[in-house]
């Protein structure tokens, strides 16, 4: 299709961006980090979104340069921000099921002179259920190597717990649709035993998608340690990003 061919430019020429949405700490309100996320310009079309795009680079297999060029564009953005920030770079299941991730993020890390604490891998569960052995023993070498990994998107998917028994996650990213209902008493039920489950594995939650006041209180009540929304920022560009986290200090 064009917009194939148009995204095979856009990848050779550099035409693609990263925009950072902050991710902040929902006790201290301070940035904890941001989310790279991609962003397409396209020349006649306008903004392409994310929902259009990386469905034919995940077909074409031209997400592998691109994901490639997104986890080094985002650590060397990230290695101008203070030192306490991390950056999260989402990784489809295709990066997964070819060789060389890792050396994509050693290469990305060592390029931008970042260390690996402050890299953090975003996966949906969708990863883990196609080769699962082959991508645990994948995750667990980068996980060693000190990147962190957050299972992104949680709730959405069809066993969601069992892949929490699978792989010793970072991070726990609530799926927006909770938070949009967390007004519910079930919902926010539902919420708090994620959290309880993510803290007796040491893992951070993070609620996705929070707008509003309410919302914010209610993830804050359910106890999700970093939040991330509209209500606090959307996706910035790199330079905005750090005029951002100027503002907040
Ligand atoms: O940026 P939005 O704001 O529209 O992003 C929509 C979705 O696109 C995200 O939830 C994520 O799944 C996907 N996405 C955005 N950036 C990237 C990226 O760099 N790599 C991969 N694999 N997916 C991305
Ligand atoms: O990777 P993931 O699927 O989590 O991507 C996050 C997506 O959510 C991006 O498309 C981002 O632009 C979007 N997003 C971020 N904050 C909000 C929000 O507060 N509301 C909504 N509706 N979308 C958001
Ligand atoms: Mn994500
Ligand atoms: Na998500």
């Amino acid at each position: 299709t064009q917009l194939e061919i148009d995204l095979r430019e856009a990848v050779r020429a550099g035409g693609l961006a990263l925009a950072f949405q902050p991710i902040m700490n929902a006790a201290a309100g301070t940035v904890s980090g941001f989310e790279a996320l991609m962003r397409w310009p396209h020349p006649r079309r306008g903004m392409v979104p994310p929902s259009e795009f990386i469905p034919i680079a995940e077909e074409t297999g031209l997400i592998l340069p691109l994901g490639d060029w997104a986890l080094r564009e985002a650590c060397r953005a990230a290695a101008s921000w203070p030192d306490e920030m991390r950056v999260s770079v989402n990784v489809s299941g295709v990066q997964f099921q070819r060789p060389g991730l890792e050396q994509s993020v050693v290469g990305a890390l060592s390029a931008a002179g970042l260390p690996a604490e402050r890299l953090e891998l975003e996966i949906t569960e969708s990863v883990l259920m196609q080769d699962s052995e082959a991508a645990v023993s994948t995750l667990l070498r980068i996980r060693s190597l000190g990147v962190r990994i957050a299972l992104d998107d949680f709730g959405t998917g069809y066993s969601s717990l069992s892949y929490l028994r699978r792989f010793p996650f970072d991070k726990i990213k609530i799926d927006r649709s909770f938070i949009v209902e967390i007004d519910d008493p079930e919902t926010a039920a539902i919420v708090k035993a994620i959290v309880g489950l993510g803290e007796r594995s040491g893992a951070a939650i993070t609620a996705e998608g929070v707008e509003t006041s309410a919302q914010f209180e209610g993830v804050r009540q359910a106890g999700c340690t970093e939040v991330q929304g509209y209500l606090f920022s959307p996706p910035l560009p790199a330079e905005q990003a750090v005029a951002f986290v100027n503002r907040q200090k």
